[in-house]
């Protein structure tokens, strides 16, 4: 069964069950400066979990395209991916554990659909702890369901609980599903740890919503979201369990075969990196996303890098100019294959292909000429080694220069010298090490902008703008604004340049805010309720009957879906650095906190 195949049964399925199909939304969600990608088929539909109503209604189902850079250093092995689709159904709600669970075990089992073979099933469900009990319902369904008790694994938060997708929302116990894809007859008992036994499915019982005290209260309504992860379930459906060996991966395997003369059996890594990168650079690239040094441009800029290494280490220990290696169209034919698997579930990147390619010459010419400046600096330290040139050479010309450490060791052999590769590693080591920490925030579920900052820079911008009503009035508001951990950007109506007395008191007013040390909370209620309040800020009006508002003491309250810091005092400093005027009566700040 193709992946097509499947994506069409499990909509059909879940529309004979009365749910509407939703298009799948960009990997850029607009109106969403906090979320670097999507990276759930549930993402779109948070304000739906909330409690907002969905004009489709309460049951729905769709594919989307997601990506996730938190698993980056996995890709490599047979199943971990940056770009992948995900199939879910949603109760907004409406039905709850028993209709999911007998339909996943119905979509799952029976031969009208996928026909898994039930001996072949396992199931982990939420063990329970201090903030929620033992999932004792669905253990109860699965039971019911002929699922043996070996066969049905407790499990603690860490493995059956999903989200929130950021550090605040709605959330819960999950039940997973997996199928056995050994040799031979599933073993008696399921042991999550034996990686022959692969998740397919994840239904999450979306009841709590998750505080920024870190608490978990009930949400106003018991909602059900499922994720199938296609490239799995596609694998299990073709009989392999190498994800890279389905048709959703093959073609650019073998496309990459044809390039490098290499086969995939004997540079398995390599291969699927290129493969799982290539697809994630289109996808980025397609949805609109420049190559640069900061937030999302970071992660395609990274990914390409990543792929060539890569393409480097399968060229072979022969070439060793640098300039000599990969020519700049040697991506064009890749992009060409992931556009052909893809096009017709996802127009824009066949619209977009044109352009991908540019973005990625115009990157490539860069690396380039990156490359080509640091080749000077391999033979300086070269030269100036003795015959065994250091790991720690090595490394200084792999992190100040971009050099991998093949081109050191075979510009090393060109003069007489051996590489220390054991070396190299300790040093690589030591430095992933020290570094984990600090990229964490860069690539954790591409969610990396809730970091620190840009909840500061969120707390600020309710300040902000507050303060500039209580200067210039009530006719003034927001009308957008963009938060990244390295500023915080505002934009309003008012049809003059502010006078630098102007923007002091606005940041005199906001730092006053912060000294006082205001407490920050959120409370969700109906839309009327909060007008009535007062509440100010950008909201969709078309379907917020129930609303997210952000008290700050009791001087601001505002739209908002979070998330914030809890005391006003975590914002540190707030300061104007420009302003712009872009055009109609519009103005533009930016400001810088912490
Ligand atoms: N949101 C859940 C997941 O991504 C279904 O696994």
């Amino acid at each position: 069964m193709t992946a097509a195949e499947i994506i069409q049964k499990y909509i059909s399925f879940f529309e004979k069950r009365g749910h509407k199909r939703i298009h799948g939304t960009p990997l850029v969600l607009e109106n969403d400066s906090t979320v670097l990608f999507t990276t759930a088929g549930m993402q779109p539909l948070i304000p739906y979990l909330l409690g907002k109503p969905h004009p489709l209604g309460k049951r729905l189902v769709s594919l989307q395209k997601c990506l996730r850079t938190d698993d980056i250093d996995e890709v490599g092995d047979k199943k971990h991916h940056t770009f992948f689709e995900m199939l879910g159904n949603w109760s907004l709600g409406d039905y709850w554990k028993k209709e999911a669970i007998e339909w996943s075990y119905e979509f799952l089992t029976s031969n009208e659909w996928l026909g898994i073979e039930k001996s072949k099933l396992a199931i982990s469900v939420f063990a329970g702890d201090e903030d929620a009990l033992f999932d004792k319902e669905s253990y109860d369904i699965w039971r019911s369901l002929g699922i043996p008790e070996s066969r049905i694994a407790k499990l603690e938060k860490k493995d059956n609980w999903w989200g929130p997708a950021g550090q605040t929302g709605p959330c819960g116990p999950d039940t997973e599903m997996f199928v056995w894809t050994g040799k031979g007859k599933a073993p008696k008992t399921f042991d999550p740890a034996n990686s022959e036994w692969i998740e397919v499915w994840n239904d999450v019982f979306m009841e709590y919503n998750k505080t920024q005290d870190g608490k978990f209260e009930y949400l106003k309504q018991k909602n059900v979201d499922t994720g199938m992860g296609l490239e799995r379930i596609t694998a299990v459906m073709e009989g392999t369990d190498d994800d890279y060996q389905t048709g959703l991966f093959l073609p650019v395997i073998k496309k990459i075969e044809d390039i490098s003369g290499k086969k995939y059996e004997k540079n398995p890594k390599d291969f699927r990196i290129i493969s799982d990168h290539i697809k994630a650079i289109v996808f980025i690239l397609a949805d609109g996303v420049e190559f640069s040094n900061l937030n999302r441009g970071y992660v395609p800029r990274k990914l390409l890098r990543r792929l060539i290494v890569r393409m480097q280490f399968l060229e072979g220990k022969q070439k060793i100019l640098l300039k000599e290696y990969l020519s700049k169209y040697t991506l064009n034919p890749l992009i060409e294959v992931v556009v052909n698997i893809y096009q017709e579930k996802y127009p824009e990147i066949i619209k977009n292909a044109k352009v991908i390619k540019e973005k990625i010459l115009g990157e490539w010419d860069k690396l380039k000429k990156q490359m080509e400046s640091a080749y000077p600096q391999v033979i300086k330290v070269i030269n100036k080694s003795g015959q065994i040139v250091s790991g720690k050479d090595g490394f200084y010309l792999f992190e100040a220069h971009g050099v991998n450490p093949e081109v050191t060791e075979q510009v090393a052999i060109k003069y007489g010298k051996t590489f220390d590769w054991e070396d190299f590693k300790v040093e690589f080591k030591k430095h992933q090490e020290l570094s984990r920490t600090a990229s964490a925030g860069m690539f954790r579920g591409g969610l990396a902008d809730h970091s620190e900052k840009t909840i500061m820079g969120h707390t600020a911008t309710h300040l902000m703008h507050q303060a500039i009503r209580d200067l210039l009035g009530d006719k003034v508001h927001q009308s957008g604004s963009n938060i990244t951990p390295e500023r915080v950007r505002f934009d309003f109506n008012f049809d003059r340049k502010l006078t630098d007395e102007e923007i002091k008191k606005i940041e005199d007013i906001v730092n006053e805010k912060i000294k006082e040390n205001l407490p920050v909370h959120f409370e969700i209620m109906p839309l009327e309720k909060a007008k009535k309040l007062g509440a100010i800020g950008l909201f969709d009006e078309k379907y917020s009957e129930q609303v997210k508002v952000y008290f700050i003491g009791d001087y601001s309250k505002e739209f908002c879906g979070g998330p914030h810091v809890d005391f006003t005092s975590k914002v540190k400093r707030f300061k104007i650095i420009k302003q712009e005027n872009i055009g109609k009566g519009y103005r533009r700040l930016y400001a810088l906190v912490g």
